[in-house]
């Protein structure tokens, strides 16, 4: 009997050492390492923060000196949206890391689920230089149990619990006996009884501590950010098919209003599966506030995954995220002069290095090592058709724009020459930052340069299979390249 109660809770035991996961989230989707690329003052930094997964959590902060150049001092300080400058912490002083004399890194708490800028100031011999790095700060997921702990913890449950019957099975049938003394058959089975209500009484404790367990853990996982439901479906507009996406989601009404990104309120992004071999970037325009629609380009046929890159006014940036079947007969002429599309091989049959361009030119990628969790410097050299290096136009307000997924649709990435950060919430807390001290920051583009190369600073997260599409404007038009990746371990660290 009371190994028949232990086998009826082993369940909740093995429940209490639950293992638990969550899905992907948040603006770049699997991806939420920052990297931005740009100027602190006359100093040309990289900034890389890594968000912490839970809230309130420890961010990383690495800011490295592009030039080499050793500086005095590094300060970081996060600034949540809400509390403006004013009501943010004091900033906490990086430190150089040992060995890399240009490197400063630092640790950030961030106390709540919500949009931030982190803050780096400079002191050097060319002056004070300040840099804004817009992070979203979101519970990304319940922390996993590690299995060799759970299995401890069930072990020690268990152990514990038999302990506890058998302590008081012995207390009431030996407890009063002289050493030696026998005990009698009345006391054998009280002992018995005991036992077993003993047994039912730790048993029910152990079904409140399992109530009071889910309910903290349904708490937690209700709290993990997900974005704004959505439907895509394909619709009619003035005779040709377009595709019209629905924000359906109750929070819709207590956020802040979506603003424009590169001149934009939506960059939909469409990628069909399961060869990624046709991807557009689309520009649908607001109906009303919950509803988007874009004319479809002429696009091959199939399922499409569609996310929709949207950022609001509190600087909080987000990818909507769904599926939508694009029937054959699309295709127009683009209802936004920056809409592009581009179909190519399947994942693994694009040429690896050389993708050509439809201006009889070619884009080529100077590739690097690649391994999932290592900072890499995605490198493009864009040739015209005679073969020399073209000249770039910047668009929406962009010298180029990357976009990265993975074969699962787990990861998707937006990204430029100055890394993940989006822009418009870098503006946002820029105006902020005036508003409140007075101060004007710069608000860099990254890179602009003329011969040709362009590349951006990435970190894939994790190993497979990544198709990337650059996106470039000569001669007025926008031009895709679309490159295969593999990605390694980092060896042994994995994902
Ligand atoms: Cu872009």
């Amino acid at each position: 009997m009371r190994m028949g109660a232990m086998k009826r809770f082993l369940p909740i035991l093995l429940l209490l050492a639950l293992v638990l996961t969550a899905g992907p989230a948040r603006a770049h989707v699997g991806s939420p390492n920052v990297f931005f690329d740009g100027d602190a003052g006359p100093y040309p930094v990289r900034v890389i923060v890594r968000p912490p997964v839970v809230i309130p959590g420890l961010a990383e902060v690495t800011v490295r000196f592009r030039d080499g150049r050793k500086v005095d001092g590094v300060t970081v300080q996060p600034v949540q949206y809400k509390a403006g400058f004013k009501g943010a912490p004091p900033p906490d002083a990086a430190t150089p890391v040992p060995g890399a004399p240009d490197t400063w890194s630092a640790q950030l708490w961030l106390m709540r689920g919500s949009s931030y800028t982190v803050r780096v100031a400079v002191r050097g011999p060319a002056g004070p230089g300040e840099a804004l790095v817009p992070v979203t700060a979101v519970p990304m997921k319940v922390l996993k149990m590690d299995k060799g702990l759970g299995a401890v913890l069930v072990f020690l449950g268990l152990f514990l619990f038999v302990g506890a019957v058998s302590i008081v099975g012995s207390a009431v049938r030996e407890s009063v006996l002289t050493p030696g003394e026998e005990a009698d058959r009345q006391r054998r089975n009280r002992a018995r009884v005991l036992s077993i209500a003993a047994a039912a009484l730790f048993a029910l404790a152990l079904w409140g501590g399992r109530n009071w367990w889910n309910s903290v853990d349904g708490e937690a996982r209700q709290g993990i950010f997900k974005p704004f439901q959505v439907q895509a479906s394909v619709v009619p507009v003035d005779g040709r098919p377009a595709l019209d996406l629905r924000i359906q989601d109750e929070r819709r009404a207590d956020w802040s209003p979506l603003m424009p990104d590169h001149g934009k309120l939506m960059h939909l992004f469409l990628i069909r599966e399961p060869g990624l071999d046709a991807f557009a970037h689309l520009h649908p325009v607001m109906k009303d506030p919950d509803d988007f629609q874009v004319a479809l380009p002429s696009l091959p046929a199939g399922t499409y995954r569609v996310y929709a890159d949207v950022i609001h006014e509190s600087g909080f940036p987000q990818t909507l995220v769904d599926t939508v079947k694009i029937p054959e007969g699309t295709g127009g002429p683009p209802q936004d002069p920056d809409d592009s599309w581009r179909a190519s091989a399947p994942l693994g049959r694009a040429n690896p290095d050389v993708s050509p361009l439809e201006d009889g030119g070619s884009m080529v990628w100077k590739r690097g090592p690649l391994a999932a969790g290592r900072e890499a410097e995605l490198r493009f050299e864009v040739r015209g058709a005679d073969g020399r290096p073209a000249s770039l136009e910047p668009y929406m307000g962009m010298l180029s724009h990357a976009v990265i997924s993975k074969d699962d649709g787990q990861v998707f990435v937006h990204l430029h020459p100055m890394g993940t950060v989006s822009m418009a919430a870098q503006q946002a807390f820029a105006k902020l930052e005036k508003r409140e001290e007075g101060k004007a920051v710069a608000v860099t583009m990254g890179q602009m340069n003329t011969d040709g190369t362009i590349s951006f600073p990435y970190e894939f997260p994790r190993p497979g299979r990544y198709r990337l599409w650059v996106q470039v404007k000569t001669g007025g038009k926008v031009r895709t390249g679309v490159f295969d990746a593999e990605v390694g371990n980092k060896g042994g660290a994995g994902p």
